[in-house]
């Protein structure tokens, strides 16, 4: 008797918990779509882009490396056509959106779809709820992603302030990584062999390797920035597998949001990001550059950026570059 009892409680709680989770779904879902409908389109083709003086053909999007900006405020839907032009199958992923009851938008070849053929194209179409921030796009296929990716940038709903101080700028900044080979053999020989997929030639600041590598220092992201300015940064890791260091000489990063939900903003001079993480930082520029006094109001002062990592294989050092 005893036992029956406790089985009807407990049967008793499990609806009384399946309800509450309805209840919360609905009230998320009732909540959906507060804001305007915004159409996208992206066609996957082939492009030469040479980097560390390799030109390689690879599937970037819109004809831009790395791929082009989805902005959005919280609230709104997304209708986004997505037209494959390469001879891969393809789909796209939006990394970080809850697809509250559009599940067969998140875009995961062959776990929610079938994948993108040649010549074919697909319509994502989703609502952002409840998240705002930095969160991105990338292909969801094999290891098409290392070079099919690009910033979703979620603006707080129209009228409500970011809870910290109005940055004067807004920048993306995008981890990535440049293979001299393509990466398809890469992970497909990986996979052969059960080894780990072989290493990338150079990490990437928004497609670009930065001066340390051989031939690429013509390929170097540079902010330039006034003095006494508040910067936001829009950190993005598009890297495959890589935990990445990220800081700025002589400065700190206030960091205010991770994927996509504001966080109690707290000041770092450095910060690691995961494969797939997105954080917010807000960057304060110097009240003056002694070097660049001679310039009235626009600075010069450029700013190399560089991901800091730790090869495999190696003990973890936070060596800078
Ligand atoms: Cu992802």
């Amino acid at each position: 008797m005893a036992l029956l009892s406790s089985i009807h409680y407990m049967e008793t709680l499990f609806i009384a918990l399946v309800t509450l989770f309805l209840i919360t779904d609905l009230s998320l879902v009732g909540a959906a779509q507060t804001g305007i409908v915004r159409h996208y389109k992206l066609d996957i083709e082939l492009k030469n882009v040479t980097r560390l003086c390799r030109t390689r053909s690879i599937p970037i999007v819109n004809g831009q490396f790395p791929g082009p900006r989805i902005v959005a405020r919280e609230g709104d839907r997304l209708v986004i056509k997505v037209v494959n032009h390469i001879p891969n199958n393809v789909t796209i992923h939006w990394h970080g959106i809850r697809q509250l009851q559009t599940g067969w938008a998140d875009g995961p070849a062959y776990v929610t779809q079938c994948p993108i053929q040649t010549g074919q194209s697909y319509v994502y179409n989703f609502t952002i709820v409840g998240q705002r921030g930095t969160l991105w796009w990338h292909a969801h296929s094999s290891w098409l992603r290392s070079t099919i990716y690009g910033p979703i940038i979620i603006l707080p709903k129209r009228n409500v302030p970011y809870p910290f101080t109005k940055p004067y700028k807004e920048v993306p900044i995008i981890l990535g990584e440049w293979f001299n080979t393509d990466p398809e053999a890469i992970i497909s020989q990986a996979l052969q062999t059960g080894g780990g997929p072989n290493v990338s030639d150079a990490y990437t600041i928004n497609g670009l390797p930065g001066p340390l590598y051989n031939c690429s220092k013509k390929d170097t992201f540079k902010l330039k920035v006034k003095q006494g300015k508040t910067y936001l940064l829009r950190l993005i890791n598009a890297a495959m597998n890589d935990e990445l260091f990220f800081s700025i000489a002589n400065h700190t990063l206030t960091i205010v949001d991770v994927d996509a939900v504001y966080v109690k903003p707290f000041e770092t001079d450095k910060i690691v990001i995961a494969p797939g993480q997105t954080s917010n930082v807000l960057l304060n520029t110097k009240p003056y550059y002694p070097k660049a006094t001679f310039l009235s109001k626009l600075d010069l002062m450029s700013l190399a950026l560089a991901p800091l990592t730790t090869p495999p294989h190696q003990a973890f050092s936070n060596m800078k570059l």
